[in-house]
């Protein structure tokens, strides 16, 4: 049998077929070969006659279209880069770099301004302008559900985590979209029951830290991703040159830099400076790409 992994604590894996979810445990094989089971792998697995609880045995992961080590998941089409202006403060430095991990591994990003009761409207505005050209934007109000339709439509029927910094509001988003719909986690619950004294209990949703990547599945086919948050990044290890790529909004000016291998810092003749002095590239990104370009060069040290 196939199965999506959407939820894997302690060694133990929740394995759904598209209708009911089962709990299981790695096969030997793959646990001697240290190979690592992501939630959104796809994998075959056998209902194991000689268990009591009717548990499953993963035999085997489906080679994956894309992952990210962090956060930990895999077979994405979209990456939702969530955060707030406020509570916690927006660090755009984190926020490019998550950005450019979807870029490095092939998923599309969705940036989303979380929170936005707590800023003007201007300042949400003004957030929005710095990716507009680049990446769809959405702005979530998670008190009163403001944006959700918007970020459904954007992501129906595909594989999509949300992803971004600790208390940005993801769980709140991930409950604003799964609001009555009948879910997979009473089976999950019952499941876990099963295995207590096994392995420790997962905690609640929505005021509560997330511990564990999960995914929840829509009625509308959207498999969503909720993500534990995150207060720093570091970059892949990448040449301090291919930093330029992960920047789409440098991409068509990059052949009209004087030099063919330009970093566009501090080199004469360089396109993307002059589209930055004219203001058509955005100041931020372009201080994000300065720090990045600098983390990476301690990769060759
Ligand atoms: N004012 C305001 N508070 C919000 C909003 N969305 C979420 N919160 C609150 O912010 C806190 C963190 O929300 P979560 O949804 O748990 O944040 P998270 O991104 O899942 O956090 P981690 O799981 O730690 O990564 C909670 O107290 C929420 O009630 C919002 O739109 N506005
Ligand atoms: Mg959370
Ligand atoms: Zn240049």
């Amino acid at each position: 049998m196939t199965g999506t992994v959407v939820k894997g604590i302690g060694g133990f894996y929740f394995v759904y077929d598209g209708n009911e979810v089962v709990m299981g445990k790695a096969r030997g094989n793959l646990k001697r070969n240290k190979e690592l089971i992501y939630v959104g792998d796809t994998v075959d697995f056998d209902i194991d006659e000689n268990d009591k609880d009717g548990e499953c045995v993963i035999h085997r992961v489906i080679e994956r279209r894309n992952y990210l080590t962090r956060p930990p998941v895999s077979n994405l089409d979209i990456l939702v880069v969530v955060f707030s202006l406020v509570s916690p403060d927006v660090n755009f430095p984190v926020v490019d770099k998550l950005i450019a991990g979807c870029e490095l591994a092939g998923i599309r990003p969705v940036i989303c301004i979380s929170k936005t009761d707590l800023v003007t409207e201007k300042d949400a505005a003004e957030a929005a302008g710095i990716y507009s050209s680049i990446y769809p934007v959405v702005c979530i109000n998670g008190l009163t559900g403001g944006g959700t339709e918007h970020l459904r439509e954007l992501i129906k029927g595909k594989n999509v985590a949300l992803a971004g910094p600790s208390g940005v509001g993801k769980s709140t988003i991930t409950n604003l979209l799964h609001a009555g719909e009948k879910g997979i986690e009473e089976a999950e619950e019952k499941l876990l029951k099963a295995a207590t004294g096994r392995i420790s209990n997962k905690t609640g949703r929505g005021r509560h830290t997330t511990r564990h990547v999960e995914i929840f599945p829509l009625s509308d086919g959207t498999m969503l991703y909720d993500t534990p948050g995150f207060t720093s990044l570091d970059m892949p290890v990448i040449e301090p040159i291919a930093v330029r790529e992960l920047f789409p909004e440098f991409r068509g000016l990059t052949g009209d830099c004087r030099y063919s291998d330009c970093m566009h810092i501090n080199e004469p003749d360089c396109a993307v400076k002059e589209a930055l002095s004219r203001g058509e590239i955005s100041r931020t990104r372009y201080d994000s790409y300065l720090t990045m370009t600098e983390e990476v060069k301690k990769w060759q040290r």
